[in-house]
């Protein structure tokens, strides 16, 4: 079995915006700076003979490339204890170029055998999970960080990233990177 997700990299640029965000934060584990990503599909365990599938669809997709901008923060579930602490995106465009990679990623994966994603898309960047971390600390961070936006950055592709779970936390490996047109 391989446990699968594709995601917009960040650019290490833009990740200096974001990076270390969260160590004012009591009982916040930050992602490593390396792990920073945009989820736009989280596949989950599949049998690893459905990989070759897998890359196959996800390669035929044809979406243009568009500009993102990093923007705002906020913590998930929006109701009850936070345990995910995010930075939001702005895309630029009228025609919203980053939900329909999401959804021709979705599409290209059903082909695939992969089940369609039911909830709705959020893009967030996760910055650091929470393990009962002081609401105070909370409400301070997300207050002072209400206006943060990033420079714009061109999102000139997506990957395919095998993940695996380790007692350190989890490893994320290159499947392969797909160009945006
Ligand atoms: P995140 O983007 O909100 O952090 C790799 O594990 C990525 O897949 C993570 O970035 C994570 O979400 C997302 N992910 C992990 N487990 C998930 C699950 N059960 N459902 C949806 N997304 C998941």
């Amino acid at each position: 079995m391989v446990r699968l997700f594709v995601a917009i990299d960040i650019p290490d640029n833009i990740k200096t915006y974001i990076q270390g965000m969260a160590r004012a934060i009591p009982k916040a584990r930050s992602v490593p700076p390396d792990q920073l990503h945009l989820t736009l599909k989280f596949i989950g365990e599949v049998e690893s003979s459905l990989l070759l599938d897998i890359r196959d669809a996800l390669g035929r997709i044809n979406t243009p490339r568009f500009s993102l901008q990093l923007k705002g923060v906020g913590t998930f579930p929006p109701r009850g204890i936070p345990r995910v602490l995010w930075v939001g995106t702005k895309t630029m465009e009228n025609k919203d170029h980053l939900f329909d990679l999401r959804k021709q990623i979705d599409k290209a994966l059903f082909a695939a055998g992969i089940t369609k994603e039911k909830k709705k898309f959020s893009p967030h960047i996760t910055l650091a999970r929470l393990n009962n971390s002081p609401i105070k600390a909370l409400q301070n961070f997300l207050a002072g960080n209400a206006l943060l936006e990033s420079p714009w950055f061109e999102v000139t592709s997506f990957t395919l990233y095998s993940s695996q779970l380790t007692p350190k936390g989890a490893i994320h490996t290159v499947e392969e990177r797909y160009r945006l047109r």
